[in-house]
């Protein structure tokens, strides 16, 4: 196993009732998941709400993931931002607390031209010795990422990836063909780790993975020895679990399943959208389901 391949868990941020940050709860967190046997961490993604929060709040939440994590698993660190001295300051940061790689989606917000995302990203790169992997989640930031761009990006040797979250395998497909061999493509949409897995994908990087480690790590398991008609049995279980997820806030629902599984990391931060009581019912199946 090569460090970049396999199960990497979008980690959900811990919160104490104030709504801060809560580095025990985070701590305790890592621990899990650490324990279930998965390849690494991505902490600020999306599902980590990193950005939605101050930027001493990003470090606090990644300084406590590395005191757990530090020597045991693979830890990347979201540093996107609105502004690129913000990144700049998160990925010196990163770097001295020990994380093994570097992560960012395009800047978003105002709509920038391909040259501009660029200098972004290098000015991210360029700051630290670490590597870098591009998260391309256009749905989101509203920047599509060519192949050219990718073409470009990645010429520095330093840029030794890029996550891909659209629902087209044939795009991440043509992004493995760009990047090569020894270029990594995570893989975004839970829903289809064995096709993205398939299609090329060495890895895969998901927040839904937090609250079933379990399967996403048997599923890994079975696709490493081609066991393809148990894959995809495990990969239609997964889905049952994430469209009754996706009917529910799924942010708030992660969070909740989470605190089922034992582990108090609070709600989300709003503007995401907690569950509530009348939710209840629909976690109890889940956290069923996932248990079964
Ligand atoms: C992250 O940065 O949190 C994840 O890597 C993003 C990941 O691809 C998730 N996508 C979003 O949150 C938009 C998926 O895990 C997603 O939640 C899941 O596939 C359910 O649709």
């Amino acid at each position: 196993l090569t460090k970049y391949e396999g199960v990497f868990v979008a980690m959900n941020s811990c919160y104490d009732e104030f709504g801060e940050v809560n580095p025990s709860a985070a701590k305790k967190l890592t621990r899990f998941l650490l324990d279930k046997g998965v390849s690494g961490l991505y902490v600020g993604g999306s599902t980590g709400e990193g950005l939605i929060q101050s930027v001493e709040e990003r470090k606090r939440m990644l300084e406590a993931v590395m005191e757990e994590a530090r020597g045991q698993a693979v830890v990347i660190a979201h540093i996107g931002a609105a502004n690129t001295r913000d990144s700049v300051e998160l990925a010196r940061h990163a770097e001295r607390t020990g994380a093994d790689a570097l992560s960012s989606v395009a800047p978003f917000y105002y709509r920038v031209s391909d040259k501009a995302v660029k200098q972004h990203w290098n000015a991210m790169i360029d700051s630290t010795e670490l590597p870098f992997i591009i998260y391309h989640i256009p749905s989101t930031t509203g920047f599509h990422l060519s192949a050219s761009v990718l073409q470009e990006m990645k010429q520095n040797p330093k840029v030794i990836g890029v996550k891909i979250t659209t629902s087209s395998t044939y795009e991440l497909q043509q992004f493995k063909a760009v990047g090569g061999d020894r270029f990594v493509v995570f893989n975004g949409p839970d829903e289809q780790y064995l096709a993205g897995r398939m299609m090329g994908a060495n890895a895969g990087i998901g927040g839904t993975y937090g609250v079933m480690p379990e399967l996403f790590v048997a599923l890994e398991r079975q696709i490493r020895v081609g066991k393809l008609e148990e894959a995809l049995s495990l990969q239609v279980r997964i889905n049952e679990i994430i469209t009754r997820m996706l009917e529910l806030p799924i942010y708030g629902a992660l969070k909740e399943l989470i605190k089922r599984r034992g582990i108090d990391c609070g709600g989300v931060r709003a503007p995401l959208e907690q569950v509530t009581g009348e939710h209840e019912r629909q976690l109890d199946e889940l956290y069923n389901r996932i248990m079964q």
